[in-house]
């Protein structure tokens, strides 16, 4: 599932929109959680699909961008 449908999947997760998924996505959901002013796509940061915005959605960016086999959205 992961990579099925590919660009829909990477635009998604891509949350700071310069064409990467990388690091900063992690960081500016990171800031978010903390409540800093960042700006991001509250829907594509919502990578599990359960209507939240947290931790669970941080950790799965992070084994995406480690390769890990992960199912987002
Ligand atoms: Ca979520």
């Amino acid at each position: 599932m992961l990579l099925k449908g590919g660009n829909i999947i990477y635009e998604k997760i891509h949350l700071a929109a310069d064409g990467s998924i990388d690091i900063k996505d992690v960081t500016i959901l990171k800031q978010y959680l903390a409540k800093w002013k960042v700006s991001i796509n509250a829907e594509n940061a919502d990578v599990n699909g359960d209507g939240e915005i947290n931790i669970k959605d941080l950790t799965l960016i992070k084994q995406f961008i480690a390769k890990w086999k992960v199912t987002l959205g």
